[in-house]
């Protein structure tokens, strides 16, 4: 910690006094430094300013990476998407009040999300700010912050800096992870104290996300109900994703030879490419099984809630059991009952279920296995026609085969998307083959991940990212293009442009002069935007250009935006959650 020492002279000396020894103090910015490097969190996220502007610069002196945004929200968003990939909590740093909020949605998607991650910000001074005196971008920042993350804390002393930061460490990443929120009040960073003091007040965390074993009579539990499942599926979610227990989930799902299905951020966990994947009959698997284990999902929206149509409707719904592996126990139950809930994290959980299989472990009936291979079979081969067809304008299908392949012989990229159409058909289409090597709109659908995502997939893998971003989704954090140039990013997005969110073609029924809320200015150069910054440009209105502009893209690894012309009559309302449209939801009703 030498490097970090400040050497002040002692209350002045009287002229006869002997000379007193130099006091060495540390203060509070590297207090805060020393910190997050004891506890390996090497990067940072953020946007400076007062009263942060100085705690970027010592930082980056101090040897840790800060990469600086356009908006926090981008800032959070990466820190989010470094936790979800890398299981350490993710650093965002913003100013107080507005560079706050501007990070507040992020870290709400990140707890939303699971993924964990700290934001910080500095605040205003706290005597100020609860007699609303009116400070400089004075607001309440933790009375905001509590009721959108799983943990809150202030730091007051620079000797509780060291507790501040391992508090909030435990709270992003143990039991179910999420994001936490760390208020540090403008005067905290000029406080110092005697430096050894100092170094002895920080707290390497041990262990911050403990393994959690399952009870052995809840696996039992499990166990005897897939015993005498006829028609089983296993579900994986982004949290078995998240655990990092990729052997140990392929080894279930092979041992158990049971048909799965991954969520979207699950994808590649095993390759979708693997004879077990139903994904190419989702719908019948879903309305088919009788026994479903979840592996780190919920049955949220995603899910239709785990009833109704998706699920076969109410007879197959009333017949159907659940097995839920989960590390948070008050998720059993959310939606419909859980027959056997099994708690504790992912790896432990599906280590204890293999080891319980024994050597009599018989796979699944033939007849289900077969039915869901004929499924498959008819879809891929549908598929495959629409995907060999090269329709000009470009559809989502065709300008998406290009990716597939891209990701085929690049199978280390790490795929963003975002978007409605966009997302879907990406979803389905663009086959990935490695664990996390998909960031998406995640548990909200949110828009907006785009960039954020992007960059942080680049910094924390140093692998090639290839951003499928919808028209309108891109605009959202579209400005960080030059975050992207500025670090040189091995970035390449290729914006799917339909001229309007969905689709260009919605008229004003007033028929004004204004064209309608969906509509955008038409035939944009998106490609302009990355140039404008010193990266790679490139419109493409064939599929053979897409294809040439990305794989000169991922093997330059220069920072590459691809306006991807697509036919502006292609994609539906909302994508495949039209439904979810009030008024369509309404007509379905009557
Ligand atoms: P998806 O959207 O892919 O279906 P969700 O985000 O809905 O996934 O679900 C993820 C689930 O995984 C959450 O309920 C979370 O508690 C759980 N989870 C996250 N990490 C772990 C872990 N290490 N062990 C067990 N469960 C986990
Ligand atoms: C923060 C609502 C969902 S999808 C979408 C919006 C605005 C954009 C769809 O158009 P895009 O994709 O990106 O051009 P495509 O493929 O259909 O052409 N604000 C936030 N989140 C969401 N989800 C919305 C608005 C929305």
């Amino acid at each position: 910690m030498s490097s970090v020492l400040e050497s002040k002279p002692a209350a002045a000396p009287a002229a006869d006094a002997p000379k007193a020894k130099p006091q060495e103090t540390i203060d509070g910015f590297h207090l805060v430094i020393e910190a997050l490097k004891l506890n390996g969190l090497d990067t940072i996220y953020g946007l400076p300013g007062i009263p942060i502007t100085d705690l970027t610069r010592m930082a980056q002196a101090e040897g840790l990476r800060v990469i600086s945004f356009r908006h926090e929200q981008h800032a959070g968003n990466a820190a989010a998407a470094a936790g979800f990939l890398t299981g350490k909590p993710g650093i965002c740093l913003t100013v107080s009040a507005p560079g706050f909020l501007n990070g507040l949605t992020a870290l709400a998607n990140a707890t939303t999300n699971c993924f964990p991650m700290i934001l910080i910000s500095g605040s205003s001074e706290r005597e100020i700010v609860d007699l609303q005196q009116g400070d400089y971008e004075e607001m309440d920042q933790l009375a905001v912050a509590k009721p959108l993350c799983k943990a809150a804390f202030r730091v007051l002393h620079a000797e509780d800096i060291g507790v501040g930061i391992a508090r909030a460490i435990r709270a992003a990443v143990s039991g179910r992870p999420g994001g936490v929120y760390l208020d540090l009040p403008a005067k905290l960073f000029a406080q110092t104290m005697e430096a050894e003091a100092g170094k002895r007040s920080l707290i390497e965390v041990v262990d911050p996300a403990p393994r959690q074993i399952p009870a052995p009579e809840s696996v039992q539990r499990a166990l005897d109900l897939l015993k005498g499942a006829k028609k089983p599926l296993i579900l994986l979610g982004k949290g078995a994703a998240y655990a990092q227990a990729d052997a140990d989930i392929r080894a279930f799902v092979e041992k158990t030879g049971i048909p799965y299905l991954p969520m979207s951020m699950a994808k590649g966990l095993l390759p979708d490419t693997h004879d077990q994947s139903a994904s190419a009959a989702r719908s019948y698997v879903l309305q088919e099984a009788d026994v479903v284990v979840l592996v780190g999902a919920r049955l949220n929206w995603l899910l239709s809630h785990g009833k109704g149509k998706t699920w076969g409707g109410p007879e197959k719904g009333a017949a159907r059991q659940f097995i839920q592996i989960d590390i948070a126990p008050t998720e059993i139950d959310s939606n419909v009952a859980i027959a056997a809930p099994v708690i504790g994290d992912i790896g432990s959980c599906v280590a204890a279920l293999v080891a319980g299989l024994g050597s009599n472990w018989q796979k699944p009936p033939s007849d289900w296995t077969g039915a869901i291979a004929d499924k498959k079979d008819k879809n891929l081969t549908k598929m495959a026609e629409t995907l060999a067809k090269r329709p000009s304008p470009m559809s989502f299908q065709s300008a998406l085969s290009v990716v597939r392949d891209m990701v085929k012989a690049r199978p280390d990229a790490i795929v963003v998307n975002e978007g409605a159409n966009t997302l879907d058909f990406a979803r389905s289409i663009v086959d990935m083959y490695e664990p996390r090597k998909r960031l998406d709109v995640g548990t909200w659908g949110i828009m907006g991940i785009g960039m954020g995502f992007s960059v942080a997939a680049a910094v924390t893998t140093g692998k090639p990212v290839i951003a499928i971003e919808g028209d309108s989704a891109f605009g959202f954090s579209g400005m960080e293009v030059e975050t992207i140039c500025r670090y040189d990013l091995p970035v390449c997005v290729i914006v799917f442009n339909n001229n309007g969110v969905y689709r260009g073609t919605d008229k004003n029924a007033s028929g004004g002069a204004d064209v309608a809320p969906t509509v955008f200015v038409k035939n944009a150069r998106y490609d302009k935007l990355m140039e404008a910054f010193g990266g790679v440009g490139v419109h493409a209105t064939t599929a053979d250009e897409l294809d040439r502009a990305l794989k000169e893209a991922v093997a330059s690894g220069k920072p590459t935006l691809i306006n991807a012309v697509i036919d502006e009559t292609a994609g539906t309302e909302s994508g495949r959650i039209t439904s979810l449209n009030p008024q369509t939801a309404a007509a379905k009703k009557q």
